[in-house]
């Protein structure tokens, strides 16, 4: 068999997906996923200008070699935009593969080591009425494990924090990060943030009492001795997990973090390669791995990275924001379904429009996820409801400190 075609798709029903289409010579097409938030062209550009042209001809049964090639002939390695483009490239041919052999992609990854997978919602609040409030609709819907964000006394706008109530029956906007068309500047106090967030989670474990699970993302924003003290001041409220503490490029910082507390740890959704994280699993500075399969060079590293993290009794915990699309949302489930340390998914719910464009067979019941059992990812794409929709320039938002100061969103 051979690649005859591969077309790269950009789509924006509600937000922008970017999707590889590939096509053999007996009229297989897989799909992948190359959507990078905030500067999705640059990977259409690098898949259109310097990987469909390498695409044409090649078998593709041969997924390992083709993904060696694309890596180490590029002699550029790494980076979010070469490796998104590599991901999309592997989700296709993996896809293919399946659908060849007439199975789902986790059958050809070991089997399913479980029944589906337990997923996580995202609660939000501008004060803790509303907080439990959309606590309480998550749970309604399912879900077992629950991410909190919540304002801060002094901060105006906040990552995660939905940014008003909704009308009773409905659930708070659960991805409520601004797409303007130029980035909207927020603002940010990491003493503020620190004196308030330990209250809301003994509030919240009152609440609900010890069984829920409860997460929290702190998105990049604190020092290793804030973060180490933040983790301190959770224990009592026995977190999940607390998610991107400090800076995702200085690994370093995890090892002071880790030092001071027994709050589990997860990090790795801007991670691109198995060098970002190689340590942090190795040194068991971390307890999940967050990496995703859009962002991450495809289903190929993520199996690879998570069988190494078995050996350090280190779990998953894949991203799955609605910038990964139906596409690389599948990729990763089929890895979640195969391997044995997995740990929790993910998951926030596409829109109407973009399920309409990606037509799925995955099915969400009793919290449990599952990418259905159609051959290969069980994702295609409806190219008419695709055309509908142009791109949309769309940034993520920044953050600036009282004095002016640039800091990390
Ligand atoms: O801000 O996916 O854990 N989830 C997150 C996300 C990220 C976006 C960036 O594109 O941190 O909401
Ligand atoms: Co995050």
């Amino acid at each position: 068999m051979k690649i005859v075609a591969a077309d790269v798709v950009v789509t924006s029903p509600t937000r922008n997906f970017v999707t590889l289409k590939v096509t053999t010579d007996e009229g297989v097409t897989g799909l992948g996923d190359a959507t990078l938030n905030g500067r999705e062209l640059s990977v259409a550009a690098y898949l259109k200008e310097h990987v469909v042209p390498l695409l044409l001809g090649r078998d593709p049964a041969n997924i390992e070699d083709t993904w060696q090639f694309l890596y180490r002939s590029g002699y550029w390695r790494r980076g979010p935009v070469t490796m998104a483009a590599i991901a999309a490239v592997d989700m296709a041919l993996w896809d293919i593969k399946g659908k060849v052999a007439g199975m789902p992609v986790y059958q050809l990854l070991g089997g399913a080591s479980r029944r589906g997978l337990s997923t996580y919602g995202h609660a939000s609040g501008r004060d803790l009425p509303e907080l439990f409030d959309s606590i309480r609709h998550e749970k309604e819907h399912g879900f077992s494990a629950i991410r909190v964000q919540t304002s801060v006394p002094g901060i105006k706008a906040l990552y995660g924090v939905a940014a008003q109530a909704q009308a009773s029956g409905e659930r708070y906007d659960y991805e409520p990060a601004q797409r303007t068309a130029l980035p909207v500047e927020e603002d940010w106090d990491t003493r503020a943030y620190l004196r308030h967030l330990p209250g809301v989670f003994e509030a919240v474990r009152n609440e609900f009492g010890p069984d829920l699970a409860l997460l929290h993302d702190g998105h990049h924003r604190m020092t290793p001795l804030q973060a180490a003290r933040l983790g301190k001041d959770l224990e009592p409220y026995d977190l999940f997990w607390l998610e991107d503490c400090t800076p995702a490029e200085n690994q370093e910082a995890l090892r002071l973090v880790r030092q001071h507390t027994t709050t589990p740890l997860a990090i790795g959704e801007v991670f691109n390669s198995i060098y970002d994280i190689k340590d942090l699993i190795s040194e068991q500075l971390i307890d999940y791995v967050r990496c995703a399969s859009t962002h991450f060079g495809g289903i190929s590293p993520l199996k690879k990275v998570m069988d190494f993290a078995a050996v350090y009794q280190v779990k998953s915990g894949f991203h799955g924001p609605t910038d990964v699309s139906p596409v690389g949302l599948a990729a990763q489930m089929h890895v979640g379904m195969a391997i044995h340390n997995f740990g929790l998914q993910e998951y926030m719910e596409h829109s109407e429009r973009t399920n309409a464009v990606f037509e799925q067979s995955l099915t969400f019941v009793d919290g449990l996820l599952h990418p259905g059992d159609n051959p290969g990812l069980g994702v295609e794409l409806n190219e008419e409801e695709a055309a509908k929709y142009e791109y949309q320039p769309a940034y993520l938002p920044y953050n600036r400190l009282a004095d002016g100061t640039v800091h990390d969103w």
